[in-house]
């Protein structure tokens, strides 16, 4: 297990490279182009700022997180085409600096959503929440104006230039139904995978966050079937999965462990962090150690340790605590607590396993 951290960017995150390169075990960061818009083909200046820092820290960026995929092609509209072309190019260009996997979504209109960026919990410190009640009732536009307008930091997978055409996408989404979805996503990977696997890239579906449909969008990325759909379209370990245990986690009934055993040469980035999900389906996102959410994330780490994985992984979405002024979901703190307990969990199972393995003399 390779650990990495989300990072985004000088001037736009609230920590800082040699923070995240004192966390014990990590080695690289996870970055994007924040500024460039969907579709469009990532400049090679910027791309060599990034390889400049990264040599600089001493932080790999091996991990791309995300080369965001155009409406359009999501859609399956004619225009995808010249869409999937500069994808093309853009995996070409990360893997001349060392990328080695992407990690890219294929939801409708919104990446990740929830209701509330600080809901209080028990001890004083706050975290993501979603209240299912609640979305029933919100305009989709409202919900950008929580999440979008947060006057401090910008937010992952909620780029203005999509949301500025929230009413025109939902308009064109109407009618698309998840196989019509499922379609789209196959001519993508058939295009793209074969190009990825020339440049040794690995590229990883994001599971839907939160893993079932809202306001009525198709959502294809929800559960092992749909996973199993998704891995099936190209046959190729370049065409893999980000296995995110706090968005498949949302959904009591996804088995992230036997996901992990099932999926185990196709999962080249691992989401680790933990959820509490509330009977009436509302979750938080709480710390990630297993007794303090609904996910059995000991359980996960084991089954990663078990399966050898040498994929990358990451901590997930932490609380805000200790008084942290950071990016909803993206302070220091929890996540590099959550980083100690994934390493407690990876550690003494290896350790068990190199024991058993000497003991009986393999
Ligand atoms: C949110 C993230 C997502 C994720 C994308 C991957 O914090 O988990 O924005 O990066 O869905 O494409």
């Amino acid at each position: 297990m390779k650990m990495v951290f989300r990072w985004y960017g000088e001037g736009n995150d609230t920590v800082t490279l040699k923070q995240i390169r004192q966390i014990p075990g990590v080695e690289g960061i996870v970055w994007m182009l924040h500024d460039v818009p969907a579709g469009e083909e990532w400049p090679m200046d910027k791309i060599m700022a990034y390889k400049r820092l990264s040599e600089r820290s001493g932080l790999h960026l091996e991990v791309v997180e995300s080369v965001n995929v155009h409406e359009d092609i999501k859609l399956g509209l004619p225009s995808r085409d010249r869409y999937i072309e500069n994808y093309k190019k853009t995996i070409a260009k990360l893997a001349s600096v060392g990328v080695k996997t992407i990690c890219y979504n294929f939801m409708p209109v919104f990446d990740w959503a929830r209701t509330d960026l600080y809901k209080e919990m028990e001890d004083g410190s706050t975290a993501l929440f979603f209240e299912k009640a609640k979305i029933h009732d919100l305009d989709p536009m409202d919900l950008v104006r929580q999440i979008a307008d947060n006057p401090d930091f910008t937010m992952p997978g909620w780029e203005p230039e999509r949301l500025g055409r929230l009413s025109e996408l939902f308009e064109a989404y109407r009618g698309v139904t998840e196989d019509d979805l499922r379609s789209n996503l196959r001519y993508f990977l058939e295009q793209v995978v074969p190009v990825a696997e020339h440049y040794d890239i690995k590229m990883g579906i994001h599971p839907d966050d939160p893993p079932f449909s809202i306001f009525g969008l198709p959502r294809i990325v929800k559960n092992r079937d749909d996973i199993r759909r998704v891995l099936d379209f190209v046959d190729s370990p370049s065409n893999g999965v980000t296995l995110c245990s706090g968005s498949l986690g949302a959904n009591p009934d996804n088995d992230i462990v036997a996901m992990v055993k099932e999926f185990a040469g196709r999962i080249p980035f691992a989401h680790i962090r933990n959820v509490k999900v509330y009977d009436n389906g509302d979750f938080i996102e709480t710390s990630h150690r297993t007794q303090d959410g609904s996910v059995d994330i000991a359980g996960i780490v084991r089954a990663y340790a078990e399966i050898g994985f040498t994929g990358y992984a990451r901590p997930d979405h932490g609380r805000h605590i200790w008084d942290e002024k950071c990016r909803p979901g993206y302070g220091l703190y929890d996540r590099a607590l959550g980083i100690m307990y994934l390493w407690g969990v990876w550690d003494s199972v290896t350790r068990e396993k190199k024991a058993t393995a000497e003991g009986s003399g393999q």
